[in-house]
């Protein structure tokens, strides 16, 4: 496994506190360098589901005293199997193997050690600008139709492949941040922002003859969000980067990724007021309507409304509005129209929808288990007008609610609609307004068929149309069919085969109409592919 980059690891060279008490039993014993190991493993696999300190979050609480009664035989056993709301098989799936299973049960018997922070000094320190605005050119240098680009996340290569739409074929490899988890889209289409597990963001023009990184800096240890703004007259001004760690937002000059502001997430838990030191930036968005950021502050349950508009004035940089929402919040994504913001809380089983014209909660709606929207999918229903879905990871289902309360108000953030998937485990659902279908992957389904499992919909008969079929050649592989994307004209969707690093992973693209198999996308490069962002749907949200 790619070696964690340095000032994660530094933590055991410095000596370490501890989060927890001492526990009343003795911890397994582990050499520094095992303790590294099982640290680089955590961050990788563990972390973003139970929380740096293990105090869980979309995973239960998991720290030394939770644990100590279960001992490591049982915890071994779930490291190796799983569990049905969501939890992976790291073994069964061939992540781990017995020795690295055995290392994380003791791991977990060991007090949480205490990750390091960051100063905006150390911040602006990382801050590196490769290509300057004046040397960028001013109309795009590429014959390609750069607008139906897709950007590919290869995970575990830290590249993003650049793979022309049109012609299939790859236009270039980029190196980004370790672990890379989303792209972004500037909703001009023209750069990508891109966000590492590490806490890298970089900056890709897609405006030169092959798309380059032009600008990087390194605001967080570990992250998930990045946005830019997106309202008419702050177009690529900033650029926005939330922290799983440390609890930070910064914010950065949009063309160069100079690290502006720093925004402390520390805050109290909406209901009981209880501090919250480990609070994680989840999904954040970006309005094209107002100068604003919707970020999710996940531990708090509170949902920020961060105006952006006046950082250029001195001493009034950001104005935030808090809302209390629900816990735990993890992803979410617009109703179409932009007024309306959709944020899952996956310990409460609950959407949130924000009014973010209003700055006001439109509809708290109960959902089943591990909601987990991605960013979601909107279309109009024959019955209930325009609505907005999410699946789950934790049951095996799909949620409908409707979506349009000024057209449709006695469906509005109420549950319409609830489609059977036959397996759990489900990550991402998407749509194109072009095709009649809804589309579904179930990557951590626990079952042995269900992460090479895709479902579809038709969105004019949702309640008879579904067809679910096994993708050829993906077991073999060890690969998980994950994440959806539609090309710009909506006529294809493409799905990533995921295969461990040692494996071939594979793109399986399908026609948007028939459903049927009609490319596929292989080669050396093509390492670890997970998320893909089309640019024109990326920057204008269509989903
Ligand atoms: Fe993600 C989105 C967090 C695991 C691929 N993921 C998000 C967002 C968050 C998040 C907060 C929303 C970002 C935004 O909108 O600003 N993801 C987490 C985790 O905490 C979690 C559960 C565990 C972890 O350790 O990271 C996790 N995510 C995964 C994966 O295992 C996936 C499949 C592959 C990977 O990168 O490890 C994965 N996450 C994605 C993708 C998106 C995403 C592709 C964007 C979906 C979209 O269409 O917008």
């Amino acid at each position: 496994m790619k070696r964690l980059l340095v000032s994660l690891v530094f933590l055991f060279t410095f000596g370490v506190t501890h989060v927890n008490a001492q526990p009343s039993n003795t911890p397994p014993p582990l050499s520094a360098e095992q303790m590294d190991e099982a640290f680089d493993i955590y961050f990788n696999l563990c972390s973003g589901c139970h929380g740096p300190t293990r105090l869980g979050a979309t995973g239960p609480e998991i720290t030394w005293d939770t644990l100590a009664l279960k001992g490591e035989a049982y915890i071994k056993a779930i490291l190796f199997s799983g569990l049905p709301g969501g939890m992976p098989g790291w073994g069964s799936l061939g992540i781990l193997n017995n020795d690295q299973m055995a290392l994380m049960a003791a791991y977990l018997l060991n007090p949480v050690p205490e990750p390091p922070l960051l100063s905006f000094e150390e911040i602006h320190d990382s801050w590196k600008l490769i290509t300057p605005v004046a040397d960028r050119p001013t109309a795009p240098l590429t014959d390609r139709n750069w607008e139906n680009y897709f950007g590919v996340i290869l995970r575990d290569a830290g590249q993003v492949a650049i793979i022309d739409g049109d012609s299939r074929e790859l236009v270039t490899l980029l190196d980004t941040g370790f672990a890379i988890h989303i792209l972004r889209s500037s909703s001009d289409g023209r750069y990508y922002q891109a966000v590492g597990r590490d806490g890298k963001a970089s900056l890709i023009d897609l405006w030169t003859e092959i798309p380059e990184v032009v600008a990087e800096a390194r605001p967080c240890l570990d992250a998930r969000s990045i946005e830019s703004s997106k309202m008419e007259g702050y177009v690529n001004d900033y650029v926005i980067e939330g922290c799983y760690w440390p609890p930070h937002f910064v914010v950065m000059d949009g063309l160069t990724l100079e690290p502006l502001k720093i925004v402390s997430t520390v805050t109290y838990e909406k209901g009981t007021g209880a501090r919250v030191e480990a609070a994680r930036v989840a999904a954040i968005l970006a309005s094209e309507h107002k100068p604003e950021w919707i970020v999710n502050v996940k531990e708090a349950g509170q949902t920020w409304i961060v105006d952006y508009s006046r950082m250029d004035l001195e001493g009034q940089p950001l104005t935030i509005t808090i809302l209390d929402t629900e816990l735990y919040l993890h992803d979410g994504g617009w109703v179409k129209g932009g007024r309306y913001f959709v944020v899952a809380a996956n310990n409460e089983n609950k959407l949130v929808v924000i009014d973010t014209w209003e700055g006001t909660i439109a509809g708290i709606v109960d959902v089943s288990a591990l909601p987990h929207p991605g960013r979601g999918a909107n279309w109009v229903d024959p019955d209930f007008g325009p609505v907005w879905a999410t699946g789950h990871l934790g049951s095996a289902r799909l949620t409908i609610m409707g979506a349009d309360p000024e057209g449709h108000p006695e469906f509005a953030w109420k549950v319409v609609r609830e489609l059977e998937t036959p397996y759990t485990g489900n990550l991402f659902i998407k749509t194109h307004e072009n095709s009649p279908w809804l589309i579904a992957d179930s990557p951590m389904s626990i079952h042995p068929e269900g992460p090479n499992n895709l479902c579809a919909w038709r969105k004019d008969d949702l309640e008879n149309s579904r067809q679910c079929w096994q993708v050829e050649g993906a077991a073999e592989q060890h690969a998980r069919m994950v994440h959806i994307e539609f090309n710009k004209e909506g006529t294809e969707f493409w799905v990533s085969a995921w295969a461990p690093m040692n494996m071939q992973s594979f793109i399986a693209i399908y026609d948007a109409q028939t459903l049927e198999e009609i490319d596929r996308i292989e080669g050396d490069w093509l390492v670890t592919p997970t998320g893909k962002f089309n640019v024109y749907n990326t920057a204008n949200d269509v989903y």
